[in-house]
């Protein structure tokens, strides 16, 4: 196995289990991840997803062994890498505990995640150019979204590491948390998500997406009909009744 799943109330856990080849990314782990992660995505009973990697490594990239003799042809036909498009649809929000190197498509991993929580020893870069080809799992386009243009450029064309203080301050790292303590802390957090409802909750994650993809114009649009269909949801009423009531909700 190369992910290893485990339920703990309504957050499922994906840990990446290849810690002989630190955590690289080779094709069987991205279908065991992407699959699974299909199938609990239309579970109601899930409310969010943690992918991790253990407190010294969370992902050392695409396995360059697996890559290392490939050809063009080859890439190409079997559009190598290319499922991982359907990462990007999963709608349950995702959380990315990095702890120790996050590279290449390891840092791209977390990228494609909603959310990156970093200890203390988290590292990230794109040292791709040092292998003598790019980011291909969205690293070009995810990176420069997320920091500009200027700063992917740096980061990118030197391959350089960063570490968790420059990587907050750019704006890649959603918090830092101590790393003692840190699956814990990174359970509670993704718990008290979990326990939204999942219709907020996705029709969160949809908005903010959609707004890296319209104008700002279209963007306010979207997001006010997806507020005024909530209206429509249980939980909507749910939420506002448990406000007025003076107690916790109770969501679906
Ligand atoms: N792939 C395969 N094996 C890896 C690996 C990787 N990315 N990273 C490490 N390993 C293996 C090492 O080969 C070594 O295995 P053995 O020699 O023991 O058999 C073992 O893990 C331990 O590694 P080290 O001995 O190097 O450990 P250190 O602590 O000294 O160094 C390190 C840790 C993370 C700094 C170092 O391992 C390192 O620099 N790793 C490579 C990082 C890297 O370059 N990552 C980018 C990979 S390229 C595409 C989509 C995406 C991509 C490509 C195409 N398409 C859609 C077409 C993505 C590309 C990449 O991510």
């Amino acid at each position: 196995m190369n992910v290893l799943f485990e339920q703990i109330d309504r957050v499922v856990i994906a840990k990446l289990n290849r810690p002989n080849a630190l955590n690289a990314l080779n094709t069987e782990t991205m279908y065991e991840l992407i699959t699974a992660l299909k199938k609990y995505d239309k579970s109601p009973s899930v409310g969010c997803f943690v992918i991790t990697g253990n407190e010294n490594i969370f992902c050392a990239g695409a396995d360059i062994k697996e890559m290392a003799t490939k050809n063009f042809s080859q890439m190409f036909q079997e559009d190598f890498f290319g499922y991982w498009e359907v990462f990007s649809k999963i709608k349950t929000p995702i959380i990315a505990p990095v702890s120790g190197y996050a590279l290449g498509g390891g840092c791209e991993l977390a990228m494609m995640c909603d959310i990156i929580l970093a200890s203390e020893s988290a590292i990230f870069g794109q040292p791709e150019i040092k292998l003598g080809v790019i980011p291909g799992i969205g690293g070009t386009q995810r990176l420069t979204s997320l920091i500009g243009k200027s700063k992917a450029m740096d980061i990118i064309l030197s391959g350089r590491n960063i570490d968790v203080n420059e990587a907050e301050n750019i704006g890649l790292v959603s918090k830092i948390l101590p790393l003692k303590n840190f699956s814990k802390e990174v359970l509670n957090y993704a718990e008290k998500i979990s326990n939204y409802s999942k219709t907020a909750l996705i029709a969160s994650k949809e908005s903010i997406n959609q707004s890296l993809e319209c104008s700002l114009k279209d963007g306010i649009v979207f997001e006010r009909r997806i507020f005024h269909a909530l209206f429509n949801t249980s939980d909507q009423k749910e939420g506002m009744n448990a406000f007025l009531e003076k107690r916790s909700a109770n969501f679906n």
